[in-house]
C-alpha cells in the first residue's frame, strides 16, 4: 500500500493551489461571520473577507497566537455552534490556561484520514496491528493515531502510556507491527525489553511512529538499533488538529503537510515577515476546513524550514525539516541561542554514554552556566577514572564547538535519570529572570 489516498496526496500543485484558494476564502467567510476575535483583527486593518481571492493573498490576514487562544478560554474562538461540537481537546503550556479546542464530526473524519494516510506512509496497511502507546485523555496523540487505524481498516491496540511490563506482553501476544509513542518512550520500551530479557526478533514489530517532542537524528538511529524497526517522524499539534499534520514517507526527506488541509508559512520569528523555501524560521498554519475551531495564520512557535522540491514518493504535500525545537524552548545562554536538540546531537554520537540527558542551568555571579547530567551506556564502567575523565573532556569540547558554550558535564550511573513515558523534560531553569 503505497498511499492512503493517492488523489489527494499526489494532486497537482496547480490542482492544489486552486483547492487552497477555494478553501481559503471560505475559511475567512466562516471566521469573520462567526468568530467575534477574528471579526475585530480584520475590522482594525480594514480587511473584509472579499478582499481575499485567492491563497497568494494569505499574508493579507492577520496571525493568531496561542495567548488569543486562551484569552478565548475555553470556547469563545468556535466558529461552530455548540451543538456541533462533539469532542474537545486541550493542551497545557508551561505557563497559564490550557488551550481548548473543538471538533465537529467533519473535524474528526477529516483528522482521522489524516492520522490513516500518516500510517500508511509510515507502511502501516489494513492488515496493522497498531500499539497505541500515546497518552489518551485531553492529549491528542493517543485518541488521533487510534481514529487513524481504525479508518485504515487495521487494529488499534488503545494501550495509552504507562505499565510498560504490560505493553511488552501486548505488544508480543497481538504482534503488533506498528508502535506509536513519543521518542523518548520508545528508548524507555527499549531498555525495559532488555530487563525482561526480551529480544527485538521476539516481537513483530516493523515501524515506529514517534513524534510530539523534537528528536534528533542519532536518537533516530539509536531507537532504530535497538528496537529494530524504521522509525518515522510524526509532527502535529492540538491547536491544528492533534498528530497527523506532517509525517515523513519512507524516503525520510522531510515531513510531508497534508496541505490540502493545512496550508503552512515560514516567517521570521521577530519581524513576522515570510520567509522563502529553505529559510528557516517559524512554522505557521492556516487551517482550510475545519469547522469547530479554525485558525488563520496560527504561529506554532516551531522552528523549521520548509522544502518544495519533488519528493520520490509522489506526494505532492510540501515537506517540513525535523523540528529543531520551539522557538519559547529555546534556551539563550550568555546571548547564545540554543536548542536542546544541538546538544543531544553532540551527545548521541557518542558510543559511551546512554540516550539519557538533563541540561541545568544556573546563575552564578551575573553570569549563566550549564550543566548537563548524562548517563553512562549500560555496561561502560565508573571504575576506570582515566577513561571518565578523557570522556567527559572530548564530550566538554564537542558541545563547545557545536554552540561555543562551555558546560560542566557530569556523567552519571545507568538508569539514574528520570524516564519519560510522554513528552521528556531535559531542561531545568534555575536563573531568575
Ligand atoms: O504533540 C500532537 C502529536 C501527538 C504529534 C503525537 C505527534 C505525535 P501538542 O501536545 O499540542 O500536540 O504539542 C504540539 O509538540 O507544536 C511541537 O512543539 C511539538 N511536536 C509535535 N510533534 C513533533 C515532532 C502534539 N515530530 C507541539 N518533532 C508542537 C518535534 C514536535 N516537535
Amino acid at each position: 500500500m503505497e498511499y492512503y489516498n493517492k488523489e489527494m496526496e499526489c494532486m497537482s500543485l496547480s490542482d492544489k493551489k486552486e483547492l487552497q484558494s477555494k478553501r481559503l476564502i471560505d475559511t475567512v467567510q466562516k471566521v469573520y461571520d462567526n468568530v467575534k476575535t477574528y471579526r475585530e483583527k480584520m475590522d482594525k486593518i480594514g480587511l473584509k473577507p472579499s478582499d481575499i481571492k485567492g491563497i497568494d493573498d494569505i499574508h493579507k490576514l492577520p496571525f493568531t497566537t496561542k495567548q488569543d487562544l486562551r484569552d478565548n478560554y475555553p470556547f469563545g474562538m468556535f466558529a461552530a455552534d455548540k451543538r456541533d461540537i462533539i469532542r474537545v481537546h486541550a493542551s497545557s503550556g508551561t505557563t497559564g490556561k490550557l488551550t481548548v479546542v473543538g471538533y465537529t464530526q467533519y473535524d474528526i473524519d477529516m483528522w482521522a484520514e489524516c492520522c490513516a494516510r500518516a500510517l500508511v506512509s509510515a507502511g502501516a496497511t489494513h492488515d496493522s496491528v497498531v500499539h497505541i502507546a500515546y497518552g489518551y485523555g485531553l492529549f491528542t496523540g493517543g485518541l488521533g493515531m487510534h481514529y487513524g487505524a481504525e479508518r485504515l481498516g487495521a487494529i488499534a491496540v488503545p494501550v495509552s502510556s504507562g505499565n510498560t511490563a504490560r505493553q511488552l506482553q501486548l505488544m508480543k501476544d497481538f504482534e503488533a507491527d506498528v508502535l506509536c509513542c513519543t521518542p523518548s518512550y520508545a528508548i524507555y520500551i527499549a531498555e525495559e525489553m532488555k530487563k525482561y530479557g526480551i529480544k527485538p526478533e521476539d516481537m513483530s514489530l516493523k515501524y515506529g511512529i514517534f513524534g510530539a517532542e523534537p528528536w534528533s537524528k542519532e536518537m533516530r538511529d539509536e531507537i532504530e538499533d535497538k528496537l529494530k524497526l524504521k522509525a518515522f517522524d510524526i509532527y502535529g499539534l492540538s491547536e491544528i488538529t492533534g498528530p497527523g499534520v506532517a509525517i515523513e514517507c519512507k524516503y525520510q526527506c522531510g515531513s510531508h503537510i497534508q496541505d490540502d488541509f493545512f496550508y503552512p508559512e515560514i516567517v521570521d520569528e521577530h519581524t513576522l515577515e515570510p520567509l522563502g523555501y529553505g529559510k528557516r524560521g517559524e512554522l505557521v498554519f492556516t487551517t482550510l476546513t475545519k469547522e469547530g475551531i479554525p485558525l488563520i495564520r496560527y504561529r506554532t512557535r516551531d522552528i523549521t524550514a520548509l522544502n518544495n522540491s519533488p519528493c520520490k514518493c509522489g506526494r505532492t504535500g510540501i515537506r517540513i525539516d525535523r523540528i529543531a525545537g520551539r522557538s519559547d524552548d529555546m534556551l539563550i545562554i550568555r546571548g547564545v541561542n540554543v536548542f536542546p536538540s544541538q546538544i543531544e546531537s553532540v551527545l548521541l554520537k557518542e558510543k559511551e554514554i546512554a540516550p539519557h540527558y538533563h541540561i541545568t542551568l544556573d546563575r552564578v555571579n551575573n553570569l549563566d552556566t550549564m550543566r548537563i547530567d548524562i548517563e553512562l551506556a549500560e555496561g561502560v564502567a565508573f571504575d576506570e577514572v582515566k577513561k571518565v575523565e578523557s570522556l567527559t573532556k572530548r564530550i566538554a569540547n564537542e558541545i563547545n564547538s557545536a554552540i561555543g558554550l562551555n558546560a560542566e558535564i557530569r556523567l552519571v550511573s545507568s538508569g539514574s535519570i528520570e524516564r519519560s513515558m510522554g513528552k521528556a523534560k531535559r531542561v531545568t531553569d534555575n536563573r531568575k529572570f
